[in-house]
């Protein structure tokens, strides 16, 4: 169909934009017949932990359904041999694998996690918010436009279509068009507010625990966090450069990558020196809440705690020096591969060290089985298969069967979605009682585990079979009779199984905010501070200050039958002011990308000046200033 501003647009987008109307009118109306115009404007302009958390995770959620609605696509494509599955194939299908593989790892994954960090790390450590609340807002709004951005893609019918790793040339001399740019300047955008993120953090987590935490008494969600955000520092950093040198390689004739002076094997270094520990940034914050939920639901201290710790800093530092094992076939000598071999290898080996100090920690306690300790169970085995692969793939020469193949597509979704996407469930179904004061119901969230694990299961166990039988990666057909079809077949079947999975967990939200089950400061028995603190958690935390003597406090204090020490000495806590300057950053950082994906550059000068003033009246008006002067700043 030919529309007249945006050109002709396939079935699929049309369709998507009546979607959107009409999800969007039914949300307009619930929100004005509810009144929850105030609360929305409350969260706009928030800058509480808890509340950014909230956010993280809910729009982090929103992608994610989308990137798993794309997922579902392609198996209806490659549910049976040689198929016209609506429009999905050929370049549509590219555009179908990429947008799902970037939203997955940009606004999916990695925000649902920040999500969670900002929920649950200040509350464990006993700070009273992030060290800089309104640097938060700034990195979840940041987050926030990035995702839209992309996201807007798809509604002009210029999706991205070169993967969401962007190889040059493809990326640059091949696709000149609007495609290519959302993906720089959306995920560039939203990078950014990341690396901030990360750098609130690392300084939360160094500076602000309560009196007598030192860090070897610190549980092990925030250490994760901690190595994950250097790592962030560190790979965003790497990322950050490469999306500047491919926008100044696309939009004003720069020759990094292509062309007879560049080398696209130069992004392949830039891009998985960045990749590579992503994997990381991923999975790290998943073991921390593993291990944080398998003590609570055992009963037991964490087995091996400083061996824990030194793992995760090894897993962290590893995987730093792994990058080149995604360019086996490249052409980087036996040297190079085989070092880079070697050094993936070794990561198993920390990793098993884990494995086993989980696997100790339940040995003798006393577990009980709740949906959240399902999620992590679910993980320890799952995970284990896909390292097993992974190192099969690290033997770099028989990587150059495997390449490209369904059988990598097999390895890192084993990876992926055992560690991230059952360690953020995990998450959400722990500390829901500290987001919302509710506890989410246990019968509808085993189904949705089960149902969940099984699909998964179903869909990637078969991919390891067809990518040994030769199907490749990225492609949209195969053919009858290349024995593929009953695998393929299962595999489709088993992503469906996933997506019902989600009715439940969608059914069990439904019912927990109707029936509102109170949680109570400490449903599961925790260990932990923020189990000390009311449900959900209030902006105004540790009043007084929990005095720390050993790790676990909570749990001692409960055993020994003596309320914790507290002191009223601690440092203030910082002001966390409401301000809508954050938001509006996000809205100018969208539209001047729109202006540097169209070369309207009037409208990207414009939109980076609009950003320069607000950073100056952020200057001029800091919250502190007025603290300076003694004004009050919390209602
Ligand atoms: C929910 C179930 C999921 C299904 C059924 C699914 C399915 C697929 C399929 C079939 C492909 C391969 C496309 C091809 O090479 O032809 C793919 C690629 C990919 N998936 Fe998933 N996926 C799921 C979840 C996830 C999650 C949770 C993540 C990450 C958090 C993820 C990240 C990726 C990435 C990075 C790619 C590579 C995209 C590219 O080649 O550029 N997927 N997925
Ligand atoms: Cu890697």
């Amino acid at each position: 169909m030919k529309l007249p501003i945006v050109g002709f647009m396939p079935s699929d987008v049309i369709a998507a934009w009546i979607f959107t109307f009409v999800v969007g009118a039914i949300i307009t109306i619930y929100v004005l017949k509810r009144r929850k115009l105030p609360l929305i404007w409350d969260y706009m302009r928030t800058t509480n932990h808890r509340k950014i958390g909230t956010l993280y995770l809910l729009f982090g959620f929103v992608f994610f359904l989308r990137a798993g609605i794309d997922a579902l696509l392609m198996r209806s494509q490659l549910a049976l041999p040689n198929n016209h599955f609506w429009l999905i194939q050929g370049e549509k299908y590219n555009e179908v694998f990429t947008t799902h593989g970037t939203i997955m790892i940009f606004f999916a994954a990695m925000p649902m996690l920040l999500g969670l960090m900002n929920v649950a790390v200040p509350l464990q450590i006993g700070a009273r918010d992030l060290a800089f609340p309104y640097l938060n807002a700034i990195g979840f709004w940041l987050f926030f436009a990035g995702g839209v951005f992309f996201n807007l893609s798809f509604f002009f019918n210029q999706a991205p279509s070169v993967g969401w790793t962007g190889y040059a040339p493809l990326s640059t001399e091949y696709t000149p068009g609007p495609n290519t740019n959302f993906y720089v300047f959306g995920v560039q955008v939203s990078g950014l507010g990341t690396i901030l993120t990360a750098i609130n953090l690392i300084v939360t987590i160094l500076r602000h625990r309560a009196p007598g935490m030192k860090l070897t008494r610190m549980p092990l969600f925030p250490w994760a966090a901690l190595f994950t955000s250097w790592l962030i520092l560190i790979a965003f950093t790497v990322l950050a450069i490469a999306l500047y040198l491919m926008m100044f390689e696309r939009q004003f004739g720069a020759a990094f990558f292509s062309g007879d002076e560049g080398d696209p094997v130069y992004w392949q270094h830039l891009f998985w020196i960045f990749g590579h520990p992503e994997v990381y940034i991923l999975a790290l914050p998943a073991f921390g809440i593993f291990s944080d939920i398998i003590t609570t639901f055992s009963k037991k201290r964490i087995f091996g705690y400083p061996a824990m710790v030194v793992s995760l800093a090894l897993i962290g530092f590893l995987g730093l020096m792994v990058w080149a094992h995604h360019m086996f076939t490249v052409g980087l000598g036996a040297m190079a591969n085989t070092f880079f071999a070697i050094t993936t290898m070794m990561i198993a080996i920390p990793t098993g060290v884990k494995v086993f100090n989980w696997l100790f920690t339940m040995r003798g306690g006393i577990i009980r089985f709740t949906t959240p300790m399902l999620f992590a169970l679910g993980f320890i085995p799952s995970f284990v298969m896909g390292g097993v692969t992974g190192v099969m793939l690290s033997v770099s020469a028989a990587d150059f069967q495997y390449h490209d193949t369904h059988f990598v597509v097999a390895h890192f979704h084993y990876v992926i979605i055992s560690s991230t996407i059952l360690g953020i469930f995990a998450g959400i179904y722990y500390w829901f009682p500290k987001i919302t004061g509710y506890l989410l119901d246990e019968k509808l969230g085993k189904w949705h585990f089960w149902l969940f694990l099984f699909g998964f299961h179903m869909t990637f166990l078969p991919m390891h079979l067809t990518g040994l039988n030769g199907m490749q990666r990225r492609a949209y057909v195969y053919y009858a009779g290349e024995g593929l079809t009953a695998l393929n077949f299962t595999s489709t079947v088993g992503a469906f199984l996933m997506g019902i999975s989600m009715l439940f967990f969608f059914w069990n939200l439904y019912k927990t905010f109707r029936f509102k089950p109170i949680a109570g400061n400490d449903p599961w028995d925790g260990r932990t501070l923020e189990w000390t603190q009311a449900s959900p958690s209030p902006e105004n935390t540790f009043e007084p200050m929990p005095v720390v003597h050993t790790s676990d406090p909570y749990w001692f204090a409960k055993k020994s039958g003596h309320a914790m020490i507290t002191t009223d000495d601690v440092r203030p806590m910082p002001p966390s002011p409401q301000t809508i300057l954050p938001f509006l950053t996000g809205i100018l950082m969208i539209s001047l990308s729109f202006g540097m994906v169209y070369h309207w550059f009037w409208l990207a000068v414009l939109s980076g000046a609009g950003v320069f003033a607000i950073m100056f009246i952020r200057n001029v008006s800091d919250e502190r200033i007025k603290m300076e002067k003694g004004e009050k700043i919390h209602e």
